[in-house]
């Protein structure tokens, strides 16, 4: 039976950087995830009978709002959903769903690299037919309607058997129980020369996964140990837990420190990788080098050629603004486009669709490319499988011939997490105020030549996103970026981007906080970080 509920409603379901993200306790009132999915329906036009993907990265409160969903669903009239079993499914492979059987959208269930369990992190986010995260035009419209609601639709039915692979009836809607791994498997096929990696394993390259007991799990189970051959152990963290074993699911060298440290080892493996919550991230390391993911876009883009998807070439290159400019010089060399985009995944969409861009990236350990339209942790791995292969050199031989071509840009992000939120408010606004004075201003041997509040006029639609980070640009081509962060659930997050490129050689192999250390020191002069947050060092260094 289907019913009409009334409510009222919640002031703060303003979707952020990627979709809503709030704790569970918020989730878990009274009506505020059906809320929010009323508000994603109630903004969309024309699914009656079509067909929606849901799935989520098995988080604490998955299965929950997934049976609520597939409920909401059927009551405002979808023809049909897909979902994942057990409500697994990635995020990249929840887009190549969409796309693959044309799907009217999807509802993914994550708060992505965000701690899990009873009282930490849960998301809600829309992707559209295109399989990409909804375009502000969307996500402002589910946040105007947020405001107003005052009823949703649900089924009164029972809970779907998530674990089962079948087809379901809830009312007169279908309910199909998939496997989330199967066609993202066959993708990746396609994509890459699976052939080739399968001699380099099988030649004695040792691999180090950590899935970080998250969504990635059973995906590179599958493609890493059982289609490419590596010995089994390889991938380690494979089963998804709904607090990710207590972890911070977010691969970068504070969360997976183990991974590095075992890569690191004078008899450690060849290569290690990492994934997110939700699988769109990753992290790269080989031996003696971590890989910057801003270097990881540029020194993909730049073999991409290698791999059978891209042979023809790429069309262009997209990166997040705070994203490093090392990709702007692959893309300049191969007489490709090079787009500058506000950070977040869902502003590369319409370059995607348009064929601007084939490649893209960002600094917060997501690359990506044309064959869906997320970020993709898994497909980095493997086209940096597929390239090492190709080439049969180390990552640390591929990272510094390429450093050596194209010149090294040293980067580093320092984030400040959980400071006041009125604090972190007025040290932007202030650095704002500021901006018009900086150009020709000296700080030691840095000079700017010019700051702005970096605002993004999309060259497809013509939409224009303002107040999207103040940037820094000095003489000698250095950068300090600052932003406020859009995924955080407590209190704010400044990020502080730092960049210098170096084109000699023989400075390539320096320390990176020492080489950025000026810039740090500027960043605090300008911004009056210590005082102004109280916290005299970052909580986070990448
Ligand atoms: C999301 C977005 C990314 C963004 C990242 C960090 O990633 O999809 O585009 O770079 O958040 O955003 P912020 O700096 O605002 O915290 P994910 O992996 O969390 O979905």
């Amino acid at each position: 039976m289907i019913r009409t509920i009334s409510t009222t409603p919640f002031d703060d379901q303003r979707p952020g950087t990627s979709g809503l993200r709030k704790k569970v306790p918020t989730f878990a009132q009274p009506h505020y995830a059906e809320n929010f999915i009323q508000s994603v329906f109630d903004s969309l036009d024309g699914f009656q009978g079509k067909t929606l993907v849901i799935g989520g990265d098995g988080r604490y409160f998955n299965r929950t709002v997934i049976q609520t969903a597939i409920k909401m669903a059927a009551a405002n009239g979808f023809g049909k959903v897909m979902v994942g079993q057990g409500g697994i499914l990635s995020t990249p492979a929840a887009s190549n769903m969409i796309r693959k059987y044309e799907a009217f959208g999807g509802i993914i269930l994550s708060a992505s690299h965000n701690p899990g369990g009873p009282n930490e992190d849960f998301g809600i986010k829309y992707n559209a037919g295109n399989g990409g995260p909804a375009p502000e035009r969307i996500t402002d419209a589910i946040f105007e309607r947020s405001k107003l609601i005052d009823r949703y639709r649900i089924c009164d039915a029972d809970d779907v058997p998530l674990d089962k692979i079948g087809t379901f009836m809830v009312e007169s809607m279908e309910v199909e129980v998939f496997d989330p791994v199967a066609d993202y498997a066959a993708l990746m096929e396609e994509l890459f020369d699976f052939d080739a990696i399968r001699t380099l394993i099988a030649g004695g390259f040792r691999i180090a996964f950590d899935a970080m007991s998250a969504v990635t799990g059973p995906y590179a189970k599958e493609i890493i140990e059982n289609r490419l051959g590596a010995a089994e152990g390889s991938v380690r963290n494979f089963v998804p837990l709904e607090d990710f074993g207590g972890h911070h699911p977010d691969p970068n060298l504070v969360h997976a420190k183990v991974l590095y440290d075992d890569v690191m080892r004078p008899d450690g493996p060849d290569f290690g990788a990492a994934s997110d919550g939700d699988g769109d991230r990753n992290m790269i390391v080989g031996k003696q080098i971590f890989v910057t993911p801003s270097d990881s876009l540029a020194i993909l883009a730049a073999n991409a050629h290698l791999a059978p998807a891209y042979k023809g070439g790429l069309a262009g290159i997209a990166r997040s603004m705070p994203t490093s400019q090392a990709a702007d010089k692959v893309a300049s060399k191969l007489g490709i486009g090079a787009y500058e985009t506000p950070t977040g995944w869902k502003f590369f969409g319409n370059l995607l669709d348009a064929g601007k861009a084939t490649l893209c990236g960002e600094e917060s350990f997501g690359t990506g490319s044309n064959h869906v339209r997320e970020k993709d942790g898994l497909w980095a791995v493997l086209l940096w499988l597929n390239i090492l292969a190709a080439r049969g050199e180390s990552v640390y031989e591929v990272v510094t011939s390429h450093w050596a071509e194209f010149g090294r840009t040293y980067y580093s992000r320092h984030d400040y997490e959980a400071i006041e939120t009125d604090a972190a408010n007025s040290l932007m606004s202030e650095l704002r105020n500021k901006l018009a004075t900086l150009p020709g201003t000296k700080f030691e041997d840095l000079t700017v030549a010019k700051a702005d509040d970096f605002a993004y006029h999309d060259p497809v639609d013509g939409s224009v996103s303002k107040h999207q980070g103040v940037r820094i640009l000095f003489e000698n081509g250095s950068r300090v970026v600052f932003r406020l962060s859009g995924t955080g659930t407590s209190g704010a997050t400044l990020r502080v981007y730092l960049e210098h490129y170096e084109p000699d050689a023989s400075k390539h192999e320096q320390d990176t906080q020492g080489t950025l250390s000026g810039l740090i020191a500027y960043a605090e002069h300008i911004a009056g970080i210590a005082e102004r947050t109280g916290r005299d060092a970052p909580t986070v260094i990448t």
